[in-house]
């Protein structure tokens, strides 16, 4: 089998390449990403000598790029978006482009090329938040960021191109990953980085919000399994069933650190900050899939990879994610 991974130069998406080509010694992978900010081919040292992987420094939006890449492939899994939630209060254009357009252009070229299958990876935010309870996939969609919107807007688009055109896709929705290479904007590297370094961990509001967190291999085994074995046309959700505030979590990255809590800072909160996401996975699981990792023993692993690959996120820290997070503080939406 032959897939087109995009956005594999991210977090989740490096993940995903690494499982794939230990796990199926048949397939071979096309990793096509623009390499924004987020994208890092250090996520995929050690493989780039693989002959089953090959990389492709394109746009999603690009279809001429798209429609080079599509020679031989069976299925596209499309992971490839701007995926931070404060980024898209800050600008939500180049989330509308890759998020909506980008998706709309690996459909057309799904439909075009015949794919056997076309995986959209989304997320649980575009439900909302939920007080009580937990979403299940025929829930109505009410996304609150621009980047929710954004990528419940891809998920109409897969969903409108399986019903008009036949297209054979599935759409992932997953809580909050968490592990190694990810992006030190979101809250658990973050906070373990800039504790490591000394600084504060800019905890948002009351600190009482609530995610779901699922270790990133448990996801990406979901996906695989989805991938081969779900069924076209369909939704799955996949969350780790671990709910935690984010006091909760700031607190126990502390203690894996052996820090104090002076390291936290209140700042104010996120502008439309959804409350509690909570999924129902029985669906997944149906399909035969279940978290294999412990929340706690997965932290502290995560935790220890960063203290452990100062290389990785140094020189982010150092670059251009220093860059931001400054006008960030200038324009007091962290201040
Ligand atoms: P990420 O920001 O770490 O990586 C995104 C990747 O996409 C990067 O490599 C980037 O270069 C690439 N990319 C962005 N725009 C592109 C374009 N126009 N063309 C080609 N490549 C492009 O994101 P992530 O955390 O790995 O998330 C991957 C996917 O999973 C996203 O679709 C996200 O919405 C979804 N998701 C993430 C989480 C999470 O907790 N991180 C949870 C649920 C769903
Ligand atoms: O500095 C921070 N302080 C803070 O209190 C940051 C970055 C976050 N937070 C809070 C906001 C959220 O309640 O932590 C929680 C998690 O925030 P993020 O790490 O930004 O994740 P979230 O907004 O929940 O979105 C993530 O999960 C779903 C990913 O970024 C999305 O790509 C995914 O779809």
């Amino acid at each position: 089998m032959k897939i087109l991974v995009t956005g594999g130069a991210g977090f989740i998406g490096s993940n995903f390449i690494r499982l794939l080509l230990d796990k199926h010694p048949d397939h071979e992978i096309v990793n096509f990403d623009k390499l924004t900010y987020a994208g890092n081919l250090d996520n995929l040292k050690g493989i780039e000598a693989d002959p089953r992987y090959q990389f492709v420094h394109a746009d999603i939006c690009d279809a001429e790029a798209v429609g080079a890449a599509m020679a031989g492939i069976d299925a596209i899994v499309n992971f490839a978006a701007e995926s931070h939630v404060d980024r898209s209060i800050g600008g939500p254009a180049d989330f509308i482009q890759t998020d909506i357009y980008g998706t709309y252009v690996l459909l057309e070229a799904a439909r075009r090329h015949n794919v056997g299958r076309y995986i959209q990876i989304s997320t649980d935010e575009v439900y909302g938040s939920i007080r009580d309870g937990s979403f299940t996939e025929t829930d109505r969609l009410q996304p609150s960021s621009p980047y929710s919107a954004s990528k419940a807007g891809g998920d109409m688009q897969a969903m409108a191109y399986h019903t008009t055109f036949g297209v054979p896709t599935i759409i992932t929705r997953s809580s909050n990953n968490f592990g190694p290479y990810q992006y030190p904007e979101k809250i658990i590297p973050l906070f373990i980085t800039n504790m490591m370094e000394g600084k504060k961990a800019p905890l948002y509001g009351d600190g009482a919000n609530v995610r779901d967190w699922i270790y990133v291999t448990d996801n990406c085994e979901a996906i695989d399994l989805v991938l081969h074995d779900g069924e076209v046309g369909e939704i799955y959700n996949i969350g780790g069933g671990n709910e935690c505030d984010n006091l909760s979590i700031t607190r126990l990255i502390l203690a894996a650190l052996h820090k104090d809590e002076e390291l936290i800072e209140r700042v104010p909160d996120r502008l439309g900050h959804d409350f509690r996401y909570s999924i129902d996975c029985s669906k997944v699981k149906k399909l035969g899939w279940a978290p294999a990792r412990s929340f706690e023993d997965s932290l502290r692993e995560t935790v220890d990879w960063y203290v452990g690959n100062r290389w990785w996120w140094e020189k982010i820290k150092n670059g251009e994610f220093a860059k931001y997070y400054k006008e960030q503080y200038e324009s007091g939406n962290k201040s």
